[in-house]
């Protein structure tokens, strides 16, 4: 992870060096977290197993277990006018969980499970279906599953050399990667939302899609190229990309859904979360991942906009992308990814203050609401259910990991807790209808198993990362970051040189990126004195679990360059000010 490198260092010295002089109980209680830590991480590997051995038994090897009826759905495609019991002889299935929870089982140490799974997919699993997908649901999915699989069964550090794997996943990665390419096939170069595997594009198919539609392909696509040397998948991502980022509003804003065949926008509102959440996230980690500097400045830009137009103190709402106007004052479970992302950034600060609300909103309803109105303070009349979303707990194993604050271990016990209490079902686990009823719905998507168990397993054992740099597409399957994929390694992303250029005293507190969030305009007087700036005008907290008893413990956000101010309840934040990027106060 981009963060490791450096937090590690402070980490080390922070846990390991001062508490040991400063506090003589601390290996008992650095023994009780561990033990703690171990106990979680089995009660997550049975959620995880409860899952997937229900979806075995009921519903493998269609795509999804309906968990009430301990039935099947096949919920990627719509499989053309076929009712199932029509189906092609030759057609087994595409496995979608299965599929989903490849990189799951390598994380939980499942080598022998992984195996089986990749021999039944090697000599089942076949595209060549009448099935009318989407496109970018498949690629996350799909086209991801298979990719990060196949990289994680050639890397012998997994120890799965004893295989018989011949490249088998990646051959059915390059199958599905071809099928996807008519999709492209628009004046625009922005690719139809939906395709039929079999016969590519449908006459009358729709051209409307949405902003990840364009613009969330790059990572799975790109990585295919580097994988089969055959640069037209990464190509295609890219063109795409490219012309979605040239659509943007004088603002550096976007819509929501736009017509692939037109380039014009359809829905001018937009925010962080449905329909564009993954492309701001794909724009940084395709960075990360390919090391162009064309991605940064994207991703840059985009950003600052991002604060600076939809942000209202922790919260997000949406706004017009011609006039940055406010529209919608919507918190919606997906934007629960956006702390993990800013905490990729190096944002650490806003990332804890937004994650905080998250929680307090977890808290009142015991999971998080697809939908709750925040000028009205209540809930979306139609969008109250849960589907098992990964999101909270995606950005909790990030905050985690940057700080290591035990906090965050709470908040997975009770994510763990709640899912338990409400979602666990004997066939499995269940989306919840309702959550001021907790009425459940029949369907276990496969999210569940690719994203949201990994990632509170991850939370409390991330043993799996251990001096390895990976980073998770947008479905939570991990992908290297090889020096060979960069066209070029910006010297940040090199944490010796960083150290050595910034001393160490800087280094350690921030991560490599958070230097470049506020552009230079910024330099200004916030950094005086003997505090260390981290980015142009990031002044850190005092203390590194951002709690306080005084604002004069409190910092400057780094990416509002907006002095913080300490809450009522001990934690230092931008507490309902609205913000403005980089702006001197
Ligand atoms: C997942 O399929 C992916 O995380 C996607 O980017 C949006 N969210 C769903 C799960 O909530």
């Amino acid at each position: 992870m981009l963060l490791r490198n450096s937090a590690w260092t402070w980490m080390f010295l922070f846990l390991v060096i001062s508490p040991a002089i400063l506090n003589p109980c601390t290996s008992q209680v650095d023994h009780r977290w561990a033990a703690r830590k171990r106990q979680m991480r089995e009660k997550v590997r049975k959620m995880f197993y409860h899952a997937y051995d229900n979806y075995l038994a009921h519903a493998f090897p269609h795509d999804e277990l309906k968990p009430l009826t301990k039935s099947f759905t096949d919920s990627l495609s719509e499989l053309g006018n076929l009712k199932l019991e029509h189906l092609p002889q030759d057609y087994k299935g595409s496995a979608l969980t299965l599929v989903e929870s490849l990189s799951s089982l390598v994380i939980l140490g499942n080598n022998t499970e992984f195996e089986r799974a990749v021999l039944w997919l090697s000599e089942n699993l076949t595209f060549n279906v009448d099935a009318r997908i989407n496109l970018f649901e498949c690629n996350i999915r799909v086209l991801g599953g298979l990719v990060s699989a196949h990289i994680l069964a050639t890397d012998s550090t997994n120890r799965l050399v004893n295989s018989s794997y011949r490249n088998e996943l990646l051959f059915l990665a390059e199958d599905l990667g071809k099928r996807f390419l008519p999709a492209f096939n628009t004046p625009t170069g922005l690719p139809y939302a939906w395709i039929n595997l079999k016969y590519g594009v449908m006459v009358n198919e729709t051209t409307e899609t949405s902003t990840s539609g364009c613009g969330s392909l790059i990572l799975e696509m790109g990585a295919l190229s580097r994988l089969t040397g055959d640069p037209i998948y990464e190509y295609a991502a890219l063109r795409s990309l490219r012309k979605l980022w040239s659509m943007r509003s004088s603002l550096n804003l976007f819509g929501t859904t736009l017509d692939v065949a037109t380039g014009e926008w359809l829905e001018h509102s937009s925010g962080i979360g449905a329909g564009v959440d993954s492309f701001y996230e794909y724009l940084f980690k395709a960075h990360i991942l390919f090391g162009k500097e064309e991605f940064w400045r994207m991703f840059h830009s985009a950003y600052l906009a991002v604060q600076k137009y939809f942000r209202h103190g922790p919260w997000y709402h949406e706004a017009d992308m011609r006039t940055g106007k406010a529209t919608y004052w919507q918190l919606t479970s997906l934007q629960a990814f956006w702390p993990g992302l800013q905490v990729l950034v190096g944002d650490i600060a806003a990332a804890n203050s937004s994650h905080r609300e998250f929680f307090h909103v977890w808290e009142r309803f015991g999971v998080l609401p697809e939908r709750y109105l925040l000028d009205h303070q209540m809930l979306h009349p139609t969008e109250k259910y849960y589907p098992l979303r990964p999101e909270f707990a995606e950005s909790t194993f990030y905050l985690y990991q940057a700080t290591k604050d035990s906090w965050y271990l709470d908040v997975g016990e009770s994510i763990v807790n709640s899912l338990n209490l409400h979602t666990k079902v004997e066939g499995g686990y269940a989306s919840v209808r309702d959550v001021t009823t907790m009425q459940l719905e029949d369907h276990q998507h496969s999210f569940f198993l690719a994203e949201t168990c990994k990632y509170l397993y991850l939370l409390f054992d991330d043993s799996f990362l251990v001096n390895r740099n990976f980073i998770f597409t947008t479905e939570g399957h991990p992908l290297p970051v090889l020096s060979d994929w960069h066209e070029r390694l910006p010297e940040t992303y090199i944490p010796t040189n960083w150290t050595f250029a910034q001393g160490e005293k800087k280094a350690r507190r921030a991560s490599a990126m958070s230097l470049q969030v506020c552009p230079a305009r910024a330099l200004n007087t916030w950094g005086q004195g003997d505090q260390q700036a981290e980015s142009a005008c990031h002044i850190p907290d005092a203390r590194i679990d951002h709690r306080c008893l005084t604002d004069e413990e409190c910092g400057v956000d780094s990416t509002t360059c907006r002095r913080r101010s300490c809450s009522m309840a001990g934690y230092c934040g931008l507490w309902f000010t609205s913000s403005h990027p980089c702006e001197r106060k």
